[in-house]
């Protein structure tokens, strides 16, 4: 994917002391294939009008070369999402992204520092925080963090979340180039992103969506993203022994909408942080684009939910209520399901539950089984006073679908009790991340500002600072295994993401009485060494988790996955490995080798800036005499 050309290109930008180098990259023209994969996908993004609900929606859509692979199973008329990809673990998996996009006719307009300032002057109206309500400044004082306005709604670029695979956020997949910019496909470009899929991947559920730094969130508001699995064909073998057919995608999405036009049903995608909380608009929970789907299934049978949370700004809980029940607590009235794996990572067990939390980009499979004929129902219920939209009270406690459980003597049956089935396409205990692994504990705090004299408002950081694409905020090796103290001071969740590499969850606590939120306890209810690849911090607290790095390297991201956040800055470089070029050795924070690779003044710079830093990082525990996962979670207790 490296060619010499350019990296004599970027030899001569250091020699005329150029910061920004160019590198090779996966652009294509749009008449080319690119279709070397084992599996190849043509992926569109576009503007165009479906139908969606009763209403008629103008949004931006993937769509693939044929209508047959549009929609999810069971859902074909919802064609809201991309095409379902599969590949098998040992894959090559190439993706030809064209960006067909041209929304002038439905928005939304990127804001501008004025329109921030516009906003402010009537805070009852626009601005619904309630420690936003001082008069505001001078509009000439407002300092403006560009690379953190929102903004090219029509550019786009792809992630494939939760995939162990090459880095692929900058240019060019798998890039070493500590400059390196932001993959960005302008309406008429094209990209071939070329994936490796390791022989031991995880097999389950993961999914792509565009991830490009001020239009991701306008994007999957809009409706891009699509699932992904990686199946070698073991969890449907094992399914199917165990007498489990009937397997459906649920996929959650809190679409944001306005405009709606009563005689024509007309709506459009609400406008990015402009007026996104007034009740006046439409802004529910809908599974497979539909408001409240029917899932149909008979007693004794099991039914085998794959549930992707693609919301972009909210959490949501996974109740199971019989019809009628739903406004009951869910101690009380909540019936068990099973949850078999979480974030495409099978458990072995079942892990029996009556409620789970989802926050965007998580996903859990899911087991339902009833024992009585009639109407249940899937509950978003329960998050109030931490939910981010909350403040208006909405979205609403909401029922998410209704399953209908007839009495089919002929439906296939389990041949065994579902707690006591086994299932192996996960990780063995014995691939666990050690104590003695770990070279190194990190800090990484969420917060958000209020500065009326900074535009965008509020303000996002992670450790202080919002995101800059021209810094290296932290860095790792491959081989070495870290442990990052995810630190949330909000009092709403953070959901975090790690881009390529899966992490396992380690200890989770909050300041917040459970009592008061109740929801709380299923949040930091974890299998402890639980693997994830996107964690909710919870509110005024805190999450540790452990991660190894692994064969992928290169520059790539982490970042909280309410994607507004993100958009305005919530979002770190990580770098893994080397990077390719001594001379922006000066950018990298936060690591031991830095003092040894400068010289000069750069290293006193660094030296300053190390220190300062490293001041922050709280010393690492000693895991010597740990050895069972019990042991690490009363150790990080203490
Ligand atoms: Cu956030």
């Amino acid at each position: 994917m490296k060619s010499k050309s350019p990296l004599m290109l970027i030899a001569l930008s250091l020699l005329c002391g150029l910061m920004v180098a160019e590198a090779a990259t996966d652009y294509i023209s749009c008449d080319d294939p690119c279709n070397g994969g084992d599996v190849n996908y043509d992926l569109v993004s576009t503007v165009e009008t479906v139908k969606l609900m009763n209403y008629t929606y103008r949004g931006r859509f993937y769509k693939s070369g044929t209508d047959d692979n549009r929609g999810i199973d069971g859902f074909p008329e919802s064609r809201f999402m991309g095409p379902t990809m599969r590949v098998k673990p040992g894959q090559s998996l190439w993706i030809k992204l064209s960006n067909e996009m041209d929304s002038s006719d439905i928005g939304p307009t990127p804001p501008t520092a004025a329109d921030y300032w516009v906003r402010l002057q009537k805070p009852g109206e626009a601005i619904k925080y309630r420690y936003y309500q001082l008069p505001v400044d001078d509009p000439s004082r407002m300092l403006v963090d560009t690379p953190n306005i929102p903004g090219h709604f029509d550019s786009t670029n792809l992630h494939v979340h939760g995939l162990d695979v090459e880095v692929h956020m900058f240019d060019p997949v798998g890039t070493h180039n500590p400059d390196a910019p932001h993959i960005k496909i302008d309406p008429g470009e094209c990209y071939c992103y070329k994936f490796n899929v390791p022989e031991h991947h995880p097999e389950g559920q993961y999914w792509y969506h565009p991830h490009l730094h001020g239009s991701s969130a306008v994007q999957l508001w809009g409706g891009m993203f699509g699932l992904l699995y990686v199946d070698g064909g073991t969890l449907e073998s094992e399914l199917e022994g165990y007498g489990i057919t009937t397997t459906k995608d649920f996929v959650i999405w809190d679409p944001a909408f306005q405009n709606v036009d009563k005689d024509t049903h007309n709506i459009e995608v609400d406008e990015f942080l402009e007026g996104q909380t007034t009740l006046s608009k439409i802004h529910p929970f809908l599974v497979n684009g539909k408001m409240n789907p029917t899932f149909e299934t008979a007693t004794g049978q099991v039914l085998h939910l794959r549930v992707l949370c693609a919301t972009i700004e909210n959490e949501n809980t996974f109740i199971v209520y019989e019809e009628g029940r739903e406004e009951e607590f869910w101690d009380d009235a909540g019936l068990d399901f099973w949850v078999i794996g979480v974030d495409g990572v099978m458990f072995r067990k079942p892990s029996r539950k009556h409620i789970a939390v989802l926050a965007g980009g998580q996903r859990n499979e899911i087991l339902l089984q009833f024992d009585k004929p009639g109407n249940y129902v899937i509950r978003q219920h329960g998050i109030d006073g931490m939910q981010f939209f909350d403040m208006r009270g909405h979205p609403h406690n909401q029922t998410l679908a209704t399953i209908r459980v007839t009495d089919d003597e002929s439906a296939p049956k389990p041949t065994i009790p579902i707690d006591e089935m086994i299932f192996t396409p996960g990780y063995d205990e014995s691939e666990s991340i050690q104590a003695h692994e770990i070279v190194k504990s990190e800090n990484i705090v969420f917060s958000m500002g209020a500065d009326r004299n900074k535009a965008p408002f509020p303000q996002y950081f992670v450790n202080g600072k919002a995101f800059s694409p021209d810094r290296l905020d932290f860095l790792a090796h491959p081989g070495e295994a870290r442990e990052y103290v995810l630190i949330n001071g909000n009092h709403n969740v953070h959901p975090f993401h790690i881009h390529v590499n899966r992490f396992q969850v380690i200890e989770m606590g909050s300041e917040l009485s459970t009592e008061t939120y109740p929801v709380l306890k299923s949040v930091m209810n974890f299998e402890p060494g639980l693997w994830r690849d996107t964690v909710v911090v919870p509110p005024n607290g805190r999450a540790r988790i452990w991660v190894k790095y692994g064969n992928y390297t290169g520059k790539t991201l982490f970042h909280c996955h309410f994607l507004a956040h993100e958009d305005t800055g919530m979002m770190s470089t990580l770098f893994i490995g080397e990077p390719d070029f001594t001379f922006s050795r000066w950018k990298v924070a936060n690591i031991d080798t830095v003092i040894m690779m400068c010289v000069g003044a750069t290293v006193l710079v660094v030296g300053i800036l190390f220190a300062v830093l490293f001041s922050r990082n709280s010393a690492p525990k000693d895991y010597s005499s740990v050895s069972t996962m019990n042991d690490v979670k009363a150790k990080v207790l203490d």
